[in-house]
C-alpha cells in the first residue's frame, strides 16, 4: 500500500513542479507529498527565489540546490504548493498534520495561485477532527480552557515560530464556523483549517495518474 501511496504522492508532485515557470517566486510547503516536490523542482533547472514553510523543508531544498531565503522581502509569491491531510469536495482543507500549518497559511495566502498536492487517501466525505492549532504559550492551559475538547500534540511540539501545537478534538460541523471561533479566540495564533478561497488547484495521485480538481 505505501508503495502506491507513494507513487500518488510522486506524481501530484511532479504535475506541480510543471507549473512552475522561470523567474517565478516560489513557496514551498512540508510533509511527505512535499519530499517529492523538491527533488522534481530541482531537476527543472529553473531560475526561482523560493521560500520554506519549516526548517525541514529548507534544509532539504538547499541540499538540492534550490534558492530559499527568508520570507522578509518578497511581498508576495506567484505559486504555492504543499500537501494537505484533509481535502473536502467543496475544497476546504485540514493542514499541519506536521505542526507547520501557521507558517504554511501565510505561505499559501500570499501566493497568486496555490495547489494542492496530495495521494488518495487525502480526499473525504466531510472535513473532521482533528484540527491542528498554534498556540500561543502564554496562558496555554486557559486557551485549551476555552476551546474545550482541545489537547496539546505530545513530545511538547513547538513550531520554530515558539508557538505550542495542539489538536482541536471536538465536532466539525461546520468548517467555516469553527474557522471563525478559533480565529477569534485570543491565544490562539493559528489553526489548520483553509477555506476554499485560499486554493487555486488541487491535483490529486490515482495510481500512476493525476486527478485535477479546479476550483
Ligand atoms: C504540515 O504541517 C502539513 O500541513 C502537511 O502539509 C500535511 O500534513 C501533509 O503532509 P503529507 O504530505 O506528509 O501527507
Amino acid at each position: 500500500v505505501s508503495n502506491v501511496i507513494d507513487t500518488e504522492k510522486r506524481v501530484a508532485a511532479e504535475a506541480a513542479a510543471e507549473l512552475i515557470e522561470d523567474g517565478m517566486t516560489v513557496g514551498l510547503g512540508t510533509g511527505s507529498t512535499v519530499a517529492f516536490l523538491l527533488p522534481a523542482l530541482a531537476k527543472r533547472g529553473l531560475r526561482t527565489r523560493c521560500v520554506a514553510t519549516s526548517e525541514e523543508t529548507e534544509r532539504i531544498g538547499r541540499g538540492l540546490g534550490l534558492p530559499i531565503e527568508s520570507f522578509e522581502e518578497l511581498d508576495h509569491l506567484d505559486i504555492a504548493i504543499d500537501g494537505a491531510d484533509q481535502v473536502a469536495p467543496d475544497g476546504w482543507l485540514v493542514k499541519g498534520g506536521g505542526g507547520a500549518h501557521t507558517r504554511e497559511k501565510i505561505v499559501a495566502a500570499s501566493a497568486d495561485r496555490f495547489v494542492v498536492i496530495a495521494d488518495s487517501s487525502k480526499p473525504v466525505e466531510r472535513i473532521s477532527a482533528p484540527i491542528p492549532l498554534e498556540l500561543f504559550p502564554f496562558g496555554v492551559a486557559a486557551t485549551l480552557h476555552r476551546i474545550g475538547e482541545a489537547r496539546l500534540r505530545g513530545g511538547a511540539a513547538r513550531s520554530p515560530d515558539g508557538g505550542m501545537i495542539a489538536d482541536y478534538h471536538g465536532e466539525v460541523r461546520d468548517p467555516s464556523a469553527l474557522a471563525g471561533l478559533l480565529s477569534a479566540t485570543p491565544g490562539v495564533i493559528d489553526h489548520g483549517l483553509f477555506e476554499p478561497e485560499m486554493v487555486t488547484d488541487i491535483l490529486i495521485g490515482r495510481g500512476e495518474a493525476v486527478e485535477r480538481i479546479d476550483l
